[in-house]
């Protein structure tokens, strides 16, 4: 029903799901008005008079959510002031900025400046091995798909550099990794206090920060992260990408010269020292990860050589990336490298591996009654993030198939996040109607604003109830996916982190240009773009596109080019690519463009690009 009429715009019945779904419990019924795609306010009505919450049919519904989630790393920097232009009500101090002093444990006495960089998660800890798949979700989504994730007005201070914010921001944990590297090249593993902080504004947080011993998974997630950011940030500025790569190289020499896992038995918390250790029993798939990036950003041979050698020691795709492992990180650079010399044979091994992953996450997916990629037995500390892991993971396998299936399980997996869950509630702190209004972080509860600052995902259902709150109100008796309070002590369900954040970004940052009908349209003044596409099929003779340049001078000729792209910018037909005179032109769509080409259904685009602009609209191709 619209909001304001209450006229009903779409009925429907509902369909049986599961009468005793097993991650919930519930009897789930579902209701599918996906083919209704009218713009508005809306709310849904039962038959018993039950309503939902209101809710809006939007092709700018995910804007918000990118926007926020990605401007949450900013609400994260440590070490500068936030100010009112780029804060709001929430600008605050600038806090830490003596980081930090070599613990005892590392044998070292003295002081390092170590500034910057973000709080981890809800404590003001910083550690690098989970910065580091953090900063390295935002550069994989940026690489994947540059056009998505270009944006220069996020409202942070690089804003307008031209520089697209989504690097700027992760320059800014670039900066604060390149002092966390010692002089021999190797990598400290965290910069924390021994007890987690109170919860006080970050300025207000006193005491000593302290610098822990050289690990080498911290070593590897280094090597990848700052690899990468070389080849993405070296068109903007090379001198500091090459300072990066050099940094890369340093570490990659002091890793390469370590037999086993540095320390031995992997990093541990020191006695006396509480607060997180993302710990680890094993470093060879930080290596393999360091190995491919190092490949990927310099094509040379010994890099190329060790990923080649040891690639499938741990099997080919067959985890999720998390912190702790990132082993599938690796072989998903290795399966988009754009490098010339790499192993064809090797690469379908890794693509075969990709789709049989996805389509495992699709079955569960299908047995779940909210279409969640997780089972019962996965809800784990931080779930929330698994299955916006997982969301990533199947919008690479629809990149490399162009299988809807995988499109519409990674759209399920944000809908699960966003609202569509056994708590109807979103996981995303100022996203939707109902969200999260005690995360266990510590700004959003100490600066005394009720609200508390926007756009993160709290670590959602732990069905292992990892703190006393969880125990207090849940037992082994709840369904798994229940296990979750909005409780800010509740620390292992309800609070925030970096690491899952970034494949939120991801994720809706990639489905919003989905959704968006127009996609860039920057100088509509002067060059007017019509299409008239009939819905469903435009690929046919009915088809016309219609354009009109118009005369700045006196027989000027524009560049043109027409042409049909996938969602991925690969063109598929070109229909235009040749110099115009102003005037209105029209292009009827013959079979002679399609006739040869089998298609599959999905979303395409026409594009049009008159000299350096480029306008864009979105078709829906059905068969
Ligand atoms: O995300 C981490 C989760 O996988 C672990 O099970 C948990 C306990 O070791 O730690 C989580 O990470 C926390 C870190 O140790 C300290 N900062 C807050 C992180 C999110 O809860
Ligand atoms: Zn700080």
């Amino acid at each position: 029903m619209e909001e304001n009429s209450g006229n009903v715009f779409f009925s429907g019945e509902l369909t049986l799901i599961s009468t005793n779904d097993q991650a919930t419990g519930m009897l789930i019924k579902k209701g599918d008005f996906s083919n209704f795609t009218r713009e508005g306010n809306y709310y849904i009505k039962l038959n018993s008079n039950d309503t939902s919450y209101h809710f809006r049919i939007s092709s700018n519904a995910l804007e918000d959510v990118f926007k926020k989630s990605l401007k949450a790393f900013y609400f994260q920097r440590c070490g500068s002031q936030l100010f009112y232009t780029h804060a709001g009500v929430y600008q605050r101090n600038a806090c830490h900025t003596a980081d930090g002093f070599y613990h005892s444990s590392t044998g070292q006495s003295g002081y390092k400046l170590s500034r910057g960089g973000w709080h981890d998660a809800g404590d003001y800890g910083k550690y690098v091995v989970n910065a580091g798949i953090s900063a390295a979700t935002l550069l994989m989504a940026y690489e994947l798909f540059p056009d998505y994730f270009n944006s220069d007005s996020l409202n942070i201070p690089e804003s307008g550099n031209g520089i697209p914010d989504i690097l700027d921001e992760v320059k800014y944990e670039i900066n604060w990794f390149l002092s966390m590297q010692s002089d021999d090249g190797s990598v400290y593993h965290k910069l924390t206090k021994e007890q987690f902080e109170s919860f006080v504004m970050p300025s207000q947080d006193s005491g000593m920060r302290f610098i822990y011993q050289k690990s080498s998974t911290a070593t590897g997630n280094f090597i990848a992260v700052l690899a990468r950011f070389y080849r993405l940030y070296k068109n903007f500025d090379s001198s500091f990408a090459n300072q990066c790569l050099n940094a890369a190289l340093n570490a990659w020499n002091w890793l390469s010269n370590q037999q086993g896992i540095v320390p031995a038995g992997g990093f541990h918390n020191p006695p006396g020292t509480q607060t997180g250790e993302y710990g680890d029993y094993s470093d060879s798939d930080e290596r393999l990860w360091a190995a491919a990036e190092l490949f990927e950003s310099t094509g040379d041979q010994s890099f190329k050589d060790y990923f080649e050698f040891n690639y499938n020691l741990g099997g080919l795709i067959n985890s999720t990336m998390n912190w702790q492992n990132v082993r599938t990180l690796a072989h998903l650079t290795y399966l988009f490298s754009k490098q010339s010399s790499i192993d064809q044979n090797i690469k379908s091994q890794l693509l075969n591996s990709l789709i049989s992953y996805s389509n495992a996450l699709v079955s569960k997916r299908n047995s779940n009654g909210f279409g969640v990629s997780i089972n019962p037995g996965e809800y784990y500390w931080g779930s929330n993030s698994q299955v916006l892991n997982n969301g990533i993971l199947l919008i690479l396998t629809y990149n490399k198939t162009n299988d809807n299936k995988y499109l519409s399980s990674a759209i399920e997996q944000l809908n699960y996040i966003l609202g569509c869950n056994a708590h109807n509630f979103s996981f995303v702190t100022g996203i939707g109607k109902k969200y999260p209004m005690k995360p266990h972080h510590r700004p959003s509860e100490a600066d005394g604003i009720p609200e508390p600052i926007p756009g993160f995902v709290v670590g959602g259902p732990n069905q292992f109830l990892d703190d006393p709150i969880l125990q207090q109100y849940f037992n082994q008796n709840t369904p798994p996916a229940l296990c979750y309070i909005d409780h800010l002590q509740s620390w292992a369900s309800n609070e925030v982190a970096i690491n899952w954040n970034a494949p939120l970004v991801f994720l809706s940052g990639f489905l919003k240009n989905f959704f968006q009908t127009d996609v860039e349209n920057d100088n509509n003044e002067i060059y007017d773009f019509e299409l008239e596409q009939n819905f469903p099929n435009p690929f046919n003779e009915q088809t016309k596109i219609r354009f009109t340049l118009k005369s700045k001078t006196h027989n000027q000729l524009y560049k043109v080019k027409l042409r049909i792209v996938n969602l991925f910018g690969q063109e598929i037909f070109s229909l235009i690519d040749d110099f115009r005179p102003a005037g209105t032109y029209e292009v009827t769509f013959t079979s002679s463009y399609y006739s040869n080409k089998i298609l599959s259904s999905g979303i395409y685009f026409y594009q049009l690009t008159v000299n350096e602009n480029t306008f864009t609209k979105k078709m829906v191709y059905l068969k």
